[in-house]
């Protein structure tokens, strides 16, 4: 049966990633109910893409949620919900919990990075590339099983040409390393944690006294090479300063500490798989939903003018087939 889905990629400025259109319909509703009816389409399309695809015209979400609900069980089993996993209550949308809504507005109130420096690069373009480029992540490494794949849809975008969200190949950069590297880092583990837990980087170099960390906010270790539960191919996954543990980490069996050997592997691996050949900059429209495998993409937002800007995005996440290195665990965020 030929797809009522249309693929076109990669995006604009990487090798990867898709935009998905319906053929023979518009808005959300109408895709949504596509989605259902044919539900290995979307998931398919996605690990084709690298893990990245977007899909515009999704706004009616915004005044219905439920399609954005109904839209994420697409891509697996499991919704997390916000109110059940310590989330602070004024991120977490009032009447549907397994929204996570990121905005500097009240009540979320959450404020943009800072711009970079210098804010853009030589050639005049938007810098991508860490450490020039800051706050590159995967969503919530900080939980074992951490979430497979990322819905986020642009509520309220920002204009175009600032609150862009960048998103690397994670794939394409583990294959593009030398293959002492590959060999050296096939094994180890990062250790990952929430930004809130004190450990970020800066925190550690300034010497401020770690906090005790209760049972359920314990650092996690994560392969810094995951193999695709559904592709099988492997993908480097880790964070930088805000959600490694930078006092006992960030790499499990190297020299911890901020400025340690494993600072310098992440340092260099993450300078490497930012490289702007690896990057999609994603410029937001009203209604666009990007949705991204935290399983081999990293991303990172980007500074806007909150000072004259609203920004209103929502966010769900999904779980279920984080692959055979978590066969069987507990959820290490609930209470056994
Ligand atoms: O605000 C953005 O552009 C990205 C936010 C983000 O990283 C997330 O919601 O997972
Ligand atoms: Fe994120």
């Amino acid at each position: 049966m030929p797809s009522r889905f249309a693929l076109d990629g990669p995006l604009a400025g990487a090798g990867f990633g898709g935009r998905v259109t319906l053929s023979d319909g518009t808005g959300a509703e109408a895709f949504v109910r596509a989605a259902e009816a044919e539900p290995r389409a979307l998931p398919q399309a996605l690990a084709e893409c690298g893990g990245l695809l977007l899909v515009p015209g999704m706004q009616a979400m915004a005044e219905n949620p439920a399609l954005l609900l109904r839209l994420s069980r697409i891509f697996g089993p499991e919704i997390e919900n916000y109110r059940e996993n310590g989330t602070a209550a004024n991120m977490v949308h009032e009447t549907v919990p397994e929204i996570l809504v990121v905005a500097n507005i009240p009540p979320v109130s959450r404020q943009p990075p800072p711009l970079p420096d210098p804010p853009l690069t030589e050639d005049g373009s938007l810098p991508v590339q860490y450490p020039h480029r800051h706050g590159w992540h995967t969503d919530q490494s900080f939980r074992r099983p951490p979430p497979d794949i990322s819905l986020f849809l642009a509520v309220l975008p920002v204009p175009q040409g600032q609150g862009q969200t960048l998103f690397a190949d994670a794939t394409a950069a583990y294959a593009a390393l030398p293959e002492a590297t590959k060999r050296r880092i096939e094994h180890l583990d990062g250790l990952h944690v929430s930004s809130s837990a004190g450990r970020r980087r800066e925190a550690v170099r300034a010497g401020t006294p770690p906090r005790a960390l209760g049972p359920l906010e314990q650092p996690q270790r994560q392969p810094l090479v995951r193999v695709h539960p559904v592709t099988g191919q492997r993908a480097l996954y880790m964070c930088e300063h805000g959600q490694m543990d930078w006092q006992e980490g960030p790499i499990v069996g190297l020299e911890p500490g901020p400025d340690g050997e494993g600072a310098r592997l992440l340092d260099a691996l993450m300078a490497h798989a930012t490289q702007r050949e690896f990057v999609h900059a994603h410029e937001w429209s009203t209604g666009d939903l990007v949705i991204w495998d935290n399983r081999c993409t990293l991303h990172a937002a980007t500074w806007f003018d909150a000072a004259k800007e609203q920004r209103v995005m929502w966010r769900t996440t999904v779980s279920g087939n984080p692959g055979a290195a978590y066969a069987g665990e507990a959820k290490s965020w609930l209470a056994a």
